[in-house]
């Protein structure tokens, strides 16, 4: 472990004026994936509020064992142990949570329109600049902690994706055009996520609503499909249920469908703005 991997994120700590949420917070150079390790904090006690954060990530995760691309320098890769005393079912909810966090993290930081995508994507000018990773740990069907996994794209040049993604991810840097000051960004994301946190734990998934709807509005009403655990779905976009799942009106049927996971891909592609 490695106190300061950067100039950039050498202040962070100090800068910090969160209650829990980053505290401790762990930094490395590099490291297999900030969320196995946060885990092993989990496991072992760590309190909730503890972070790991690296400076590049050989081996990061996205959902259902795909990779999360994590060059040096340039990117943040946050994973931070919560223990919330909600029932299982709840967790997905933090998903859209800190979802909501990145998007209001990039109005304040970059002045950029950020657009989620459910369940656990924000995108801007239509390209995925941050994947959310939320896992979590139970003993005996009880809810032990949640490491909650955030990549955001700040600085990284198109050539740091490879091929295959260039049509698909970006970097705030590269819909901005500006740099990115990743400790100033660590900062303002971990006061979102600590003020929606308590607030969701207060009053649960309806504090949250008003604000995913806005970063979400694009969808609404959209034809999409969705990679569901149990098939492939399609329709069109209702809106959310009270819990946070995604209502799917299926041609004309009269019961929307409810969607808890999956991928979702939106028929003719993604149109919403770049700046706010
Ligand atoms: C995600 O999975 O989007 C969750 C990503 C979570 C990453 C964070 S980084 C900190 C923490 N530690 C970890 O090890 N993970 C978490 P999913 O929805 O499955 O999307 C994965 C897909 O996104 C890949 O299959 C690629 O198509 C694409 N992708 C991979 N790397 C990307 C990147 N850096 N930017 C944009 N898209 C990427």
């Amino acid at each position: 472990m490695n106190d300061l991997p950067d100039q950039d994120f050498s202040t962070l700590a100090d800068q910090l004026q969160t209650r829990f949420l980053g505290k401790p917070l762990h930094f490395f150079d590099t490291i297999d994936s900030t969320n196995t390790y946060a885990a092993r904090l989990a496991r072992e006690g760590a309190s909730e509020g503890t972070a790991v954060i690296a400076d590049s990530q050989s081996g990061g995760k996205g959902r259902l064992g795909r990779s999360w691309i994590s060059p040096p320098g340039v990117n943040l890769y946050l994973s931070a142990i919560l223990r919330p005393p909600v029932p299982t079912a709840t967790v997905p909810q933090l998903n859209l949570l800190a979802a909501v966090a990145v998007a209001d993290t990039i109005v304040q930081v970059c002045d950029l329109t950020p657009a989620i995508k459910w369940p656990n994507d924000v995108l801007v000018g239509g390209k995925k600049v941050c994947g959310i990773l939320a896992e979590m740990q139970t003993e005996t069907g009880t809810l032990r902690a949640v490491v909650l996994g955030i990549g955001v794209n700040l600085n990284a040049p198109l050539d740091a994706f490879p091929e295959e993604l260039h049509e698909k991810a970006s970097s705030l840097f590269l819909a901005g055009g500006r740099l990115v000051e990743r400790s100033a960004f660590t900062v303002a994301l971990l006061t979102h996520l600590e003020k929606l946190y308590v607030l969701w734990l207060e009053g649960g998934f309806s504090t949250l609503r008003p604000a995913w709807e806005h970063h979400a509005a694009w969808m609404m009403g959209q034809q999409i499909t969705v990679a569901a655990p149990d098939g492939t779905v399609a329709g069109t976009v209702l809106g959310l249920d009270s819990d946070g799942a995604l209502l799917l009106r299926e041609g004309d049927s009269g019961t929307p469908r409810r969607l808890l996971a999956g991928d979702v891909t939106v028929v003719g592609g993604y149109t919403h703005g770049v700046r706010s």
